[in-house]
């Protein structure tokens, strides 16, 4: 197929599936690098952000992939997650916000393989800016909330970068902009409960965000009120409350269900090992491995929230 047809062929199948997509030049990640740095000279970033986020962005070109051209920028829409446990004879009932999971990503590397025909085609990319990516390519546009808005999916999808080596159509750099819903709201501005979002700054505070402290071990800090801690991993308040998500709320997936003994492991914090396979499998299917130091910690806080621990 020459390769404009390709191109089509990509957008018109992921679009069955209903995802978006948009493709740039590989050479915008220079801009992508160029507006990071920038920020990182002005001091923007604390120490904490730039050391653990910012300075694990990868503005190389991939030496895997021969005459990489350009990047395809994918939207999955993704709901929220219900993960189920048994305490104390009870069900109880949490949420892990979309965005997590993974299984949009297979699918989309999937459809491009097929398409594409062999694997030296595309490349999956973790380490890029998703958000300021997908503004730029004209696919998004920034909340207040700082997260990005797609019509048709609000806030609630995943990013998914790929590496290609597709030609990309012309005059596809935007600049970037914020929902003209935005102008005259400020509901996730007030609804945040730890003032991450302010009125003095576009860029969030991420060292006051709860999504900050509950995906990485340790404890809370105090100034988290135990009544904000609202998901299992990361925070759904500002996403929750905003207008434009209000066609998504109602959309979610059960996903898994935890036994009473389970529970009561998890809720001890046990190594890893001390897992039986069958539990370990669960939050492998929540994609969650990666946060399975925190899940009791952060299961416990929801628990005593609930008055239930
Ligand atoms: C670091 C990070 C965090 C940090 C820091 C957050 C931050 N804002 O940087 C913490 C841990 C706090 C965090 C929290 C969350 N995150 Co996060 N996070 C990331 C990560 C790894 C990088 C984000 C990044 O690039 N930060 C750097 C800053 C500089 O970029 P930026 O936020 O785009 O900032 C731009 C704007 O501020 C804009 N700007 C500046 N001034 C102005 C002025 C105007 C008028 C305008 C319009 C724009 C503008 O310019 C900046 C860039 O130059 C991405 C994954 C990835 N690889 O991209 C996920 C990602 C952004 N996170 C995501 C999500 C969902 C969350 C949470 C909801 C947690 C959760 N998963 O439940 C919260 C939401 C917090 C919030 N309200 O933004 C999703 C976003 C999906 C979406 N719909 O937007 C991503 C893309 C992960 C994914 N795979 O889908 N996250
Ligand atoms: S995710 Fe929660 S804590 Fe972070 S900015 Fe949004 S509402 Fe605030
Ligand atoms: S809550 Fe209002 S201000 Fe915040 S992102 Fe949604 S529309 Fe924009």
């Amino acid at each position: 197929m020459p390769p404009k047809d390709l191109i089509g062929e990509v957008f018109s199948q992921l679009k069955l599936q209903k995802f978006e997509t948009s493709i740039v030049s590989i050479e915008h990640v220079q801009d992508l690098q160029y507006v990071m740095e920038k920020h990182h000279e002005q001091g923007i970033f604390s120490d904490e952000l730039y050391n653990e986020w910012i300075a694990k962005f990868d503005f190389g070109l991939p030496e895997n992939l021969p005459n990489v051209r350009s990047l395809i920028v994918v939207a999955a829409p993704q709901p929220q997650f219900q993960v189920t446990f048994r305490w104390n004879a009870e069900s109880h009932s949490f949420i892990i916000p979309p965005n997590y999971l993974c299984y949009s990503d297979r699918q989309v590397e999937n459809t491009l393989s097929r398409i594409l025909g062999h694997e030296k085609s595309v490349m999956a990319n973790n380490s890029l800016p998703k958000k300021l990516l997908a503004v730029r390519s004209g696919l998004a546009k920034y909340g207040r909330n700082n997260l990005v808005y797609i019509p048709g999916m609000g806030s609630f999808h995943r990013l998914i970068i790929f590496y290609s080596n597709l030609p990309y159509p012309k005059h596809t750099w935007q600049e970037v902009q914020m929902m003209e819903e935005c102008r005259e709201c400020e509901a996730c501005l007030r609804g945040c409960p730890t003032g991450a979002i302010s009125s003095d700054r576009f860029l969030l505070c991420a060292e006051r965000c709860i999504s900050f402290y509950n995906e990485r071990a340790g404890d809370f800090p105090e100034w988290i009120k135990p009544s904000s801690h609202n998901a299992l991993l990361g925070c759904l308040t500002c996403q929750g409350v905003c207008p434009l998500n209000k066609p998504f709320l109602q959309w979610i997936d059960n996903r898994a269900q935890f036994s009473e003994e389970e529970t009561a492991l998890l809720l001890q914090d046990v190594p890893q090992e001390r897992l039986a396979a069958a539990t370990i499998r669960k939050i492998e299917e929540l994609d969650c491995l990666e946060y399975i130091n925190v899940l009791g910690r952060n299961l416990s806080v929801l628990l005593k929230k609930k008055g239930k621990l």
